[in-house]
């Protein structure tokens, strides 16, 4: 691939956080998002809720608040191990299978052979972050039709 086609935007960046009402009530009452979309994904282990801004366009990112579903969540870990702040950087893309096999081949392991399922139906990987300089960098490619 070329480089100029690896990514679209920043889709969203994820925050770990211990309560995802808790969460939802700061980011909303005291810094003034708001709630875009939630659900569960019990495959990744979070319950997670997706925010914007008042003016949020279609590829301005978005915040992920992430909460651990149980304990065994790698959302469990990362606060027990970091407490709760930035867990991820997500990068939204057309086509993941494409997207992870040029990193692959570029020497950035990927953390699923095949593309699992994520927020609103989309497709996702995840890049290793001792291969990205610290950062867990997720690959998004939203489901048709949707920018999650
Ligand atoms: C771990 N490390 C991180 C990190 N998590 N570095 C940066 N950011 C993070 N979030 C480092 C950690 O400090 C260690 O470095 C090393 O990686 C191994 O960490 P570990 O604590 O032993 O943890 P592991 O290996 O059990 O798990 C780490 C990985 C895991 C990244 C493999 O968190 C994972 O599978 N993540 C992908 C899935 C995920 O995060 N799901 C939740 C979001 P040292 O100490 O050895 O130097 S779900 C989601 O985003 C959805 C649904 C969506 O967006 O659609």
């Amino acid at each position: 691939m070329d480089n100029s086609d690896l990514f679209i935007c920043i889709d969203h960046v994820g925050l770990a956080v211990a309560n995802l009402d808790d969460a939802i009530k700061f980011h909303t009452e005291v810094m003034g998002w708001r709630v875009l979309h939630r659900e569960s994904n019990a495959e990744q282990g979070v319950e997670e809720a997706m925010i914007g801004t008042g003016t949020q366009g279609p590829e301005n990112a978005q915040i992920q608040l992430l909460a651990p579903l149980n304990e065994n969540s790698t959302i469990a870990k990362f606060l027990a191990k970091s407490g709760p702040g930035m867990q991820q950087l997500a990068y939204r893309v057309h086509d993941v299978e494409k997207v992870a096999a040029t990193l692959n081949e570029r020497g950035v392991r990927t953390l699923y052979p095949a593309p699992k399922i994520g927020t609103g139906g989309s497709r996702i990987n995840f890049c290793h972050p001792k291969d990205t300089g610290g950062i867990l960098l997720e690959l998004v490619e939203p489901a048709s039709g949707t920018a999650h």
